[in-house]
């Protein structure tokens, strides 16, 4: 018989196959200090409001998601309050309006425990859900993710998050060199570069799918609800 939790998810480069219970919904860094006027993303010179637009999609997702009882990985990029895990070329890069550890509007920028470093509300993780915290762009650098992923069976990685082409690339890649098969959701994740999010989305399926898939929620939501 069929495994009735067998999803085939139309997307790109071909359809995408998982089982929920072995495939994980990662949001990445869906935080203030990306997301609102303050916080890092916009000491960087970006406009932050360009992100709003992916929000109802990803909460949505992520409703049905829960109600499927899978697991839920949200990341926030951060460091600890000391800054001993921010190398000082990250901290140093470029001429930012506020860098890695000042006062800012939402409190210190990037640094854990600060207002700026939550996860919106909207999206905000719920009990149970797992919340990564991770020095760097990557969601498994330093974090212990994979072995956590590992004891919990996860085959398949579904990704939403931002921004596109900096943090939710980095995961997916280091996800793909670690064997699993990753979902990259189109109207779920966002760029403050409109172009950078188009060219990522190629890049990634691209090849016969060379480091994952892409496809639209609407598509998962449609196989989740049927399984
Ligand atoms: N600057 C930018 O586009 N992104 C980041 O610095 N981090 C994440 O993508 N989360």
């Amino acid at each position: 018989m069929q495994n009735p939790h067998l999803m085939n998810i139309p997307a790109l480069p071909f359809a995408y196959s998982c089982d929920y219970r072995h495939t994980a919904l990662v949001l990445i860094d869906f935080q203030r200090d990306f997301m609102e006027p303050g916080g890092f993303g916009e000491t960087l010179g970006n406009d932050v409001s360009l992100l709003a637009a992916i929000v109802p999609a990803t909460q949505t997702l992520l409703a049905a998601w829960r109600k499927a009882g899978a697991l839920v990985v949200h990341t926030r990029e951060s460091h600890r309050p000391d800054l001993s895990d921010c190398p000082p070329a990250k901290r140093e890069r470029g001429q930012p309006a506020l860098r890695i550890g000042d006062d800012g509007p939402m409190g210190r920028i990037l640094v854990q425990g600060e207002p700026g470093n939550q996860i919106i509300e909207a999206l905000a993780p719920e009990a149970g859900e797992w919340v990564i915290d991770k020095p760097g762009k990557g969601a498994f650098y330093a974090t212990g993710l994979h072995d956590r992923l590992q004891a919990r069976g996860i085959t398949h990685l579904v990704f939403g998050g931002v921004t596109t082409e900096v943090c939710v690339q980095t995961s997916l890649r280091e996800a793909n060199d670690r064997g699993y098969d990753c979902l990259l959701l189109e109207d779920c994740t966002e760029s403050y570069f409109p172009e950078f999010k188009v060219a990522t989305l190629a890049m990634v399926r691209a090849q016969g799918g060379i480091v994952g898939w892409t496809g639209a929620s609407a598509d998962l939501l449609a196989e989740l609800e049927r399984s």
